[in-house]
């Protein structure tokens, strides 16, 4: 293969950037003829890691109920273990593999950094720590789910009442910034790419 695939991990707050981030670092990976994929909430949480609501048309409750996804840590470190898998398999067909999902357990992550590394080599899995403050994502926040968190009505919202564990050792440390653009940080991640000579 002419290219070596890779995952490109984002992970942070809802609200922080990540998606749109990678896919703006998409764009200009395609710019520069890179074959690539993008794995987020969009494309993954209504088939793959499906919610159980979903499930219960096509299938029946109890199947829902043992296949579906939601945010409890359980649900999540599944959800987490499902993309990543996939992740590995699209890095080993020689593609550059983008994930955004939240992804807030370190334990999680770092076995996707495992699978990744044993279907390929060490240096093929860079977490992207897209560290935009809480405060920056609540007055954000685009589907009004933190006032929501805020008044109770969703449970176990990252940040809010559930846990996000920051990595320690991110290849990649997107400090939030004022005034910076998504673009500008998919060309921080795309430059720091380049000085790893990642392709
Ligand atoms: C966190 C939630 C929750 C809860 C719904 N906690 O801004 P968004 O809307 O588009 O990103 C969030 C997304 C998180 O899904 P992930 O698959 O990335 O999560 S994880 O990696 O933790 O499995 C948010 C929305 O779904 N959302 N409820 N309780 N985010």
């Amino acid at each position: 293969l002419a290219q070596r695939g890779l995952v490109v991990w984002f992970t942070g707050l809802s609200g922080c950037g990540k998606s749109t981030i990678a896919n703006e670092l998409d764009h200009q990976l395609n710019q520069r003829s890179r074959a690539t994929m993008l794995l987020d909430g969009d494309n993954i949480r209504h088939g793959l890691c499906a919610p159980p609501e979903r499930l219960k048309t096509e299938h029946n409750e109890a199947f829902a109920e043992r296949f579906g996804l939601g945010f409890g840590a359980m649900d999540r470190e599944e959800n987490i273990r499902r993309i990543g898998s996939v992740a590995a398999l699209m890095a080993s067909a020689g593609l550059i593999t983008l994930t955004a999902f939240v992804s807030p357990y370190r334990a999680d992550r770092d076995r996707v950094r495992t699978i990744v590394e044993a279907a390929g080599q060490s240096g093929d899995f860079l977490e992207v720590f897209v560290d935009t403050p809480l405060e920056v994502c609540e007055t954000r926040d685009p589907k009004g789910l933190y006032k929501k968190a805020r008044a109770g009505e969703i449970k176990n919202f990252t940040g809010i009442s559930d846990p996000y564990e920051a990595p320690k050792h991110a290849e990649i440390h997107l400090q939030y910034r004022d005034g910076t653009t998504p673009s500008d940080q998919a060309a921080e991640v795309l430059q720091a790419l380049i000085e790893r000579k990642v392709f």
